[in-house]
């Protein structure tokens, strides 16, 4: 401690900030008491303030840098909690603008600041970086430099919609405002936004000595702005920058479907501060940012943040219930194909040893090659090492038999969808690995059908994955009412290592997400059938904020998996989840979708989609002839049966809470993330409106419209699922 009077540091200290000057370098760290990681908030804010005269005024210290106590975190943003708890724009852009006055005095100081930066600095985190006059990171994997705040429905609000494009020019800093992608040490150094990458048990050292260099006047602070526009032509005038605006402008709207309002608002500042100038542009940052921080999709986007982090945590057992996860470090993968190749993909890659065992050689060499493809597919992007492409591609091995099984503790089949063979591999799996937990990738047959039989059936599980496996982030855990919590404690805890959000669902047909979108795509079958064209239904619902529409989401999936599942839903569940008469002709005639370039849309030779294929409307009730329907009447017909089905499977306890529903929905199936889920979304709407609607449609329809008895309860009541 160098002079500082005893009472300031020990309210330094309190906030977990230490100061050590070393060689005249004010070391200070950071070490949020209590926390995971560490924040700025209202509290850490006049210390850091504190922290910062102080080193100014005493004349022993020359330089400062800023590091982090936290073992993979050196700030992760603005205290996400506490932007949450904002009821007021005045309050939010309040919070903006006291962030910006104390990084304008960090950046004003004339004695050198330096980063150091080992971790993740995120958000306001990262304009702490930017406000330092240089960045040293380190070149771990864990090192990441981003603006995640449009992911929480915010922009920058401490600086840095202003300070990065000044440092990296324009385009660059757009492409991180606008995505919040994370940059890595070796990106950040190309880009300008680091001066250096060293290995992290240097990282201190250097700089200290970077920052003692600075002081000393022999390494000038890195002045990025005008060096880096002026390299590139198009943002060096200001006819190529309003293009760059207009471009930046069009690919936000075409992503988010102008739903999401923060990138635009980010937009906006960023221009503000480049045409007028560094203390206009704040104010305007500040401003947005407070109207941000009460808009609705913000708040549903923080609430969403804050039920994955608890969802990361729920261990899928019932309350009062516990099971001990055995470690999965061998799998077993039955079937090579697109599904079992996609397991094993992302099982090698969360650092499992894989066996991959299909009938034939030929089909275990396809199945290995998808896998390899993939690797070199992140090869060639760079995302991959040669030695970590080597050391991925080693943990997979293929058979045609069971050898190499005998020590998996987890063996998952993605065999062909017949109850038979499903028991026949369960059985040759119970001989050749006695001790593993046999689950299943089935999306529609019972798990208790496949466990009928088996020699433990606390062994036997479900782990449904969504296609294509690499890219769909949810996991389906199926578990049964025989189902050891040993095994759904290895289900889950295996599901987060192979980087899957995990919802653990009760066994019935449909489980979750395949349940909800039953009614979905059954009435989209159903207006095709009364007439509307597919491509209106499909617009109506991407309005509405769905990635894809229904039909377009049939072609992607393939019409033989949908053909194979809607009966089976209309079995379990009668006329309410049947598939319409349209989506079964089409399935009839032969169309696959997109795999065979012949859905219910045309594709030409490339598989580029072309219009909706006039044929289909042949096929349907309604014949050739297509009839204008309302938007607002598609998305009442698909959307409301979805809401209320979710409500039926927390009633039925298909699912543990509305907070699974939700991500259930949004990860599996695409619901709008910023209408936070079907239960936050019915929660926003009020369930006594939905209700009304919903009867209103069972009267023209009945018995496929009617609400859930939960539902009708919240509206008499005026409850809410999320308290
Ligand atoms: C911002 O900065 C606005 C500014 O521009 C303007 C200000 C004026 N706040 O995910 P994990 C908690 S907006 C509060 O399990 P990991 C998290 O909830 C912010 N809490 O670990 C969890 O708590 P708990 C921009 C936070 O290793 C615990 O830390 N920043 C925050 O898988 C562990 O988290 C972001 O958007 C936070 N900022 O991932 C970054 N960050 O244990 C958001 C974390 O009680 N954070 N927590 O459930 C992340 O992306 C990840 O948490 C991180 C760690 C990569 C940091």
């Amino acid at each position: 401690m160098s002079g500082a009077a005893g009472g300031q540091a020990n309210a330094w200290e309190a906030a977990g900030l230490s100061l050590e000057v070393v060689d005249g370098v004010a070391v200070v760290t950071y070490d949020q008491p209590g926390a995971p990681v560490n924040t700025l908030n209202s509290r850490v804010g006049p210390q850091v303030e504190a922290v910062l005269a102080h080193v100014a005024a005493d004349p022993a210290i020359t330089a400062m840098v800023l590091a982090s106590a936290k073992p993979d975190c050196w700030i992760a943003g603005a205290d996400i909690e506490e932007l949450g708890g904002v009821t007021t724009a005045a309050q939010g852009e309040a919070l903006a603008r006291g962030g910006q006055a104390l990084l304008d005095r960090m950046a004003a100081m004339r004695k050198p600041v330096v980063a150091a930066i080992h971790g993740v600095a995120l958000g306001a985190g990262c304009e702490v970086a930017l406000a330092c006059h240089a960045r040293v990171v380190s070149d771990h994997p864990k090192t990441a430099i981003a603006l995640p705040e449009v992911q929480l429905g915010l922009l920058p609000g401490a600086g840095g919609t202003q300070r990065l494009p000044r440092l990296i020019g324009l385009q660059a800093a757009l492409g991180m405002i606008l995505t919040g992608r994370n940059v890595r040490a070796k990106e950040a150094v190309k880009l300008g936004l680091a001066d250096e990458m060293v290995h992290p048990a240097i990282l201190r050292d250097v700089a200290i000595r970077r920052a003692r260099a600075m002081a000393a006047g022999t390494v000038r602070p890195r002045r990025g702005g005008a060096r880096v526009r002026s390299a590139r032509w198009l943002e060096a005038t200001p006819v190529g920058r309003a293009l760059v605006f207009r471009q930046a402008r069009a690919s936000v709207l075409k992503k988010t479907g102008g739903h999401y309002p923060a990138p635009l608002e980010a937009l906006a500042a960023v221009r503000t501060g480049l045409a007028r100038g560094m203390v206009e542009g704040l104010r305007d940052e500040a401003r947005r940012f407070g109207a941000l921080t009460v808009d609705p999709v913000c708040k549903q986007l923080v609430a969403l943040f804050f039920a994955i982090n608890a969802n990361k945590k729920a261990t899928g057992l019932p309350e009062g219930t516990t099971g001990v996860a055995r470690p999965v470090r061998k799998l077993g993968v039955l079937g090579a194909g697109f599904m079992g190749a996609g397991i094993a993909t992302v099982a090698v890659q969360g650092g499992l040893l894989v066996r991959l065992k299909d009938a034939s050689a030929e089909r275990v060499a396809a199945g290995w090659r998808t896998v390899r493809d993939a690797f070199r597919e992140r090869l060639r992007r760079r995302k991959l090492t040669p030695a970590q492409y080597d050391d991925t591609m080693a943990r997979l091995s293929v058979a045609t038999d069971y050898a190499g099984f005998a020590n998996a503790e987890l063996v998952i089949e993605a065999v062909f969808e017949e109850l038979a063979v499903k028991q026949a591999v369960r059985r040759e799996v119970e001989a050749a690995a006695p001790g593993a937990i046999f689950a299943s990738n089935t999306s529609t047959i019972p798990i208790a059908d496949i466990a009928a039989g088996a020699a433990d059936p606390g062994k036997v599980i479900g782990m449904h994955f969504f296609s294509p496996v690499a890219k769909m982030p949810l996991l389906e855990v199926i578990v049964t009412p025989q189902t050891a919590p040993e095994t759904v404690a290895a289900a889950v805890s295996c599901g987060r290592q192979l980087g899957k959000t995990v919802i653990v669902v009760r066994d019935a047909p449909g489980f979750y997400v395949n349940r909800v979108l039953a009614p979905y795509l059954s009435e989209a079958g159903r207006l095709l059938d009364e007439g509307a064209a597919m491509d209106a239904v499909d617009r109506a619902c991407t309005v509405f904020g769905f990635p894809v529409g229904p039909f377009t989401l049939l072609d992607e999936v393939g019409l033989d998996v949908a053909g194979k599942a809607g009966p089976i839903m209309g079995a379990a569940y009668g006329e309410r989840l049947a598939p319409a008469e349209a989506l079964k002709r089409v399935v009839a005639d032969g169309r696959l979708g997109r795999k065979a370039k012949r859905g219910f849309y045309r594709y030409d030779a490339a598989g580029k989609r072309q219009g909706p294929d006039p044929a289909v409307y042949a096929l349907t009730a309604a014949g050739a002839a297509r009839r204008p329907v309302d938007a607002d009447e598609i998305r009442q017909r698909t959307i409301l049966p979805l809401l209320n089905e979710a409500v039926r499977c927390l009633e039925e306890g298909i699912i543990a809470s509305p907070r699974d529903g939700d991500i259930g929905a949004i990860f599996g199936i695409g619901f709008p993330p910023y209408r936070g889920g079907p239960f936050r979304y019915l929660d926003t709407v009020g369930a006594a409106a939905v209700v009304r609607d919903l009867e209103a449609l069972d009267a023209r329809f009945p018995g496929r419209f009617t609400p859930a008895a939960r539902l009708r309860a919240l509206a008499a009541s005026g409850g809410r699922f999320h308290p």
